[in-house]
C-alpha cells in the first residue's frame, strides 16, 4: 500500500493498521445497518428501497468515485455555508463544496473558547440579570439568513433565531461575530426569520432594512397568569425587527400561527406558512382543519398604518400592534394581510429565484402549493376577486414534503421527510400539469438520502443568482452512516451535485445535532477582517506602559496587554473581596495570533484576537496564588506565557 504523500495526512499510517481499520469499519457498519433498517419512526411511508441492506448504500443512490469539485488539502472552498446550530445556540460556518466546518459563532449560549458569556462585552450582548449573571444559558437556533442588496447577499449581516427565548441575533460578516441580540416580546415559539430583500416603501433602498419573524405558539396577549384557561385570549404574532437598530419596529395580530417566513424580491410581500389556523392549544386541535394557510403581509400598507397611528399596544409595551386578523382584512383595498388556503399543516415557504412564486410544502399532504406573487398583489389591488386563485399549482411530490431549494434553471428541490428523498421538480411544468395538461411531467429526478431530510438548500438558492451547482441536505437521522458512538447519533449532512439533469450524491459528513436551516453563497460576497481595529475598543490598553492595578476603594481595574509570548504584568496583587475588572488588549498585529486568558479556580477563560480588547469583571473571593495563563497556543513559549494573580487574605 502506498503511503499518503499529502503533508496534511498522517504519514505514520502503515498498511496493516489501515487494513485493520477497514475491517472494523465494515463490521460496525453492518451491525448498525441492521439496527438502522428497522427504524420507521412510527411514521408511515418509509419506503423499502430507502432502508438499505446491511452495510450497503441505498439502491438508487449514485456516488462519484472522485467527486467533481473535491477540495484537496490546502485548497480553499469556493462557497461559504452559514448553518444554524440547533440546541447549541450557535451559528456554524462551513466551507463548500467540501462541507468542512471552519468556525462556530456563539450567539445564544456561552462558549468558553472565545469567552462568550464570560467577557463583559459578550454579556452585554447576551443580556444579564440585575446580579450580572446571564439571563439565559440555553438556546435553540433554527434559521439563518443573510442581508441582501440588489437581489444578492451583500456580506453585511446574517441573522439567526432562538426558538426557546424568542431572541434574534445578528452576525457581522466582517468579523463573523455576534454583535446584537434582541428578545422579541409577546411571543413564544419564535421560529422562521427572513430579511426583506429591498424596501417596500422607498424604491431607492435596494437592500435589507428589516427582518421578519414568525412565532408558532399562542400565548395570552397579556401573559400575566390571568387568562390561561381562556383559549380565545391566546394569540401568535408576526414581528418586524429593524436590521440596523435591531429594535422591534412593529407586530401584527393574526389569526392562526406562523412558522417559516419568506420575502419577495420586490420587498412588497412577506409570508409565513400556518399549520395552526385552528388556534388549537392541544395536539389534536391543530390538525382538525383540512386546509390551513399561508398568510401574506403587505409591508408598505403595514408601515403606513404604523405611520398613521392605526395601531394598539400590549400592556405597557410601546411596540405598535396592527390588526392583521381575517375579520379586519376582508376588504382588499385596505387589507394588511391575506390568507391563502394551503393543505393541512404545511411546513416551509420558499421564494423562487425568478421572483415569481412562493412554494409552501405540504408536510401532512404529499403536495407542494405554488403561489404566484403577482396574483397576490392583484388581490390587494382589487384585480383578483378570489385570493385562492393565486394558487397556480398544487402538485404531488411524495410523502412529508418540508423545505424547497432552487437551481435558477426553473427547478425546485424539495425534501421528503417520510420518503427519505429529495425530489427535483420543474415549477413551470407543475403549473402546466395543474392547469390540466396531463402530459406535463414535472418530476425530473428523485434521490434517496440518508435519512429523513429536513432543511435543504442550494448554492445561492434564494437569491437572483441561484447557480445550480451544489445542494446540501440536512438529514435528521444518520443511523448506519458512521461508526457508532453510543445512543446519540450525529446527524448527516449530505452534499449533492446538481449541475446535471440527475442529482449525484458526492459526500456525507456528520454534524453535531441539531442544525436546521442554512444558506450557501459565493465566497467573494464576504470580505473579512483578519485583524481588529484597536480604535473600535474604547477601553483598549494601547501600550504595555499603560498596564497596572488601579484601585478606588475595593473597586480595582487591572490593565494588561498581551504580546507573544508575554503578558505585560508578570504578577498583580489584589485584596480579598475586591471587585475586579480586568482589561486585556492583544497588541499583536499579526493575522492568526490569538491569546487566551484563563484564571485558575476563578471560572474565567476568554481569548483576545489580534488588536482586540476584552474585559472580565469578578470578585476576588478566594485568597491565594492563582496562575493566569495563555489558553490559546500562540508561540513556542506559550506554556511560559503567564501572569500570577495574588489575592491577599
Ligand atoms: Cu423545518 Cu425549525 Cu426550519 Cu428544522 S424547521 S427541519
Ligand atoms: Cu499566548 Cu498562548
Ligand atoms: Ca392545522
Amino acid at each position: 500500500m502506498k503511503k499518503d504523500q499529502s503533508p496534511n495526512h498522517n504519514l505514520d499510517t502503515d498498511a496493516p493498521q489501515d487494513a485493520g481499520r477497514r475491517k472494523f469499519l465494515t463490521q460496525t457498519t453492518a451491525v448498525a445497518g441492521l439496527a438502522g433498517a428497522g427504524l420507521t419512526l412510527g411514521l408511515a411511508g418509509c419506503k423499502d428501497e430507502s432502508a438499505p441492506a446491511a452495510g450497503a448504500p441505498a439502491a438508487k443512490t449514485e456516488t462519484h468515485a472522485a467527486p467533481a469539485g473535491h477540495i484537496k488539502p490546502g485548497e480553499l472552498d469556493t462557497y461559504y455555508g452559514l448553518w444554524s446550530g440547533g440546541h447549541t445556540g450557535d451559528m456554524r460556518i462551513l466551507g463548500f463544496p467540501s462541507g468542512r466546518e471552519i468556525h462556530r459563532i456563539p450567539c445564544f449560549t456561552p462558549d468558553p473558547l472565545v469567552g462568550w458569556g464570560i467577557t463583559n462585552e459578550s454579556k452585554a450582548i447576551m443580556g444579564t440579570k440585575p446580579d450580572g449573571s446571564l439571563k439565559y444559558t440555553v438556546g435553540d437556533s433554527h434559521h439563518t439568513h443573510a442581508s441582501y442588496k440588489d437581489g444578492n447577499y451583500d456580506g453585511r449581516y446574517a441573522w439567526i433565531n432562538d426558538k426557546i427565548n424568542a431572541r434574534i441575533a445578528r452576525i457581522r460578516l466582517d468579523t463573523f461575530t455576534c454583535d446584537k441580540i434582541t428578545e422579541i416580546p409577546h411571543v413564544q415559539g419564535f421560529h422562521g426569520i427572513f430579511p426583506d430583500k429591498r424596501d417596500a416603501v422607498d424604491p431607492a433602498i435596494n437592500y435589507t432594512t428589516r427582518v421578519f419573524c414568525g412565532s408558532e405558539f399562542h400565548i395570552p396577549l397579556v401573559n400575566d397568569g390571568k387568562n390561561m384557561g381562556d383559549d380565545s385570549q391566546y394569540r401568535a404574532l408576526f414581528s418586524c425587527v429593524d436590521a440596523e437598530t435591531m429594535d422591534v419596529r412593529w407586530q401584527v395580530l393574526i389569526d392562526g400561527n406562523c412558522d417559516l417566513v419568506a420575502t419577495s424580491f420586490d420587498g412588497k410581500l412577506a409570508a409565513s406558512n400556518q399549520y395552526n389556523t385552528e388556534n388549537g392549544q392541544r395536539f389534536e386541535n391543530m390538525m382538525s382543519a383540512e386546509r390551513d394557510a399561508c398568510i401574506f403581509f403587505n409591508i408598505a400598507r403595514i408601515e403606513q398604518a404604523v405611520k398613521d397611528g392605526k395601531f394598539t399596544t400590549i400592556g405597557d409595551s410601546k411596540i405598535p400592534l396592527v390588526d392583521g386578523t381575517r375579520e379586519a382584512n376582508k376588504n382588499p383595498a385596505t387589507a394588511l394581510t391575506a390568507y391563502v388556503s394551503v393543505p393541512k399543516n404545511p411546513h416551509g415557504v420558499n421564494a423562487s429565484p425568478d421572483g415569481k412564486y412562493f412554494i409552501c410544502a405540504g408536510k401532512l399532504s404529499p403536495t407542494a402549493t405554488v403561489i404566484e406573487l403577482a396574483k397576490v398583489l392583484d388581490w390587494f389591488d382589487g384585480k383578483l376577486p378570489e385570493l385562492d386563485k393565486s394558487i397556480v399549482a398544487e402538485v404531488e411530490l411524495g410523502l412529508g414534503p418540508l423545505h424547497t431549494a432552487f437551481d435558477g434553471r426553473g427547478n425546485a428541490y424539495t425534501t421528503l421527510f417520510l420518503d427519505s428523498q429529495v425530489v427535483k421538480w420543474n415549477v413551470e411544468a407543475a403549473i402546466k400539469f395543474h392547469s390540466g395538461d396531463n402530459t406535463a411531467k414535472y418530476v425530473v429526478d428523485r434521490l434517496d438520502v440518508q435519512y429523513q431530510p429536513g432543511h435543504i438548500n442550494a448554492s445561492q438558492s434564494e437569491t437572483m443568482f441561484a447557480d445550480g451547482k451544489w445542494l446540501a441536505v440536512g438529514c435528521k437521522f444518520s443511523k448506519d452512516r458512521y461508526l457508532p458512538v453510543g445512543p446519540l447519533h450525529p446527524e448527516n449532512e449530505q452534499i449533492v451535485d446538481i449541475s446535471g439533469d440527475k442529482m449525484v450524491l458526492v459526500a456525507d459528513h456528520p454534524v453535531r445535532p441539531e442544525p436546521h436551516d442554512f444558506i450557501i453563497f459565493k465566497r467573494d460576497l464576504v470580505r473579512t477582517k483578519q485583524v481588529y481595529n484597536m480604535a473600535d475598543f474604547p477601553n483598549a490598553v494601547k501600550n504595555s506602559s499603560e498596564s497596572g492595578v488601579f484601585r478606588e476603594g475595593n473597586k480595582v481595574t487591572v490593565k494588561m496587554t498581551s504580546q507573544a509570548p508575554i503578558f505585560s504584568l508578570r504578577d498583580f496583587n489584589l485584596k480579598l473581596g475586591d471587585e475586579v475588572t480586568l482589561i486585556l488588549t492583544n497588541l499583536d498585529n499579526i493575522e492568526d495570533l490569538t491569546h487566551g486568558f484563563a484564571i485558575e479556580k476563578y471560572n474565567i477563560n476568554f481569548i483576545v484576537n489580534p488588536q482586540e480588547t476584552a474585559s472580565v469583571t469578578f470578585k476576588a473571593d478566594k485568597p491565594g496564588v492563582f496562575w493566569c495563563y495563555c489558553s490559546h497556543f500562540c508561540h513556542a513559549l506559550h506554556l511560559e506565557m503567564r501572569s500570577r494573580m495574588m489575592v491577599e487574605a
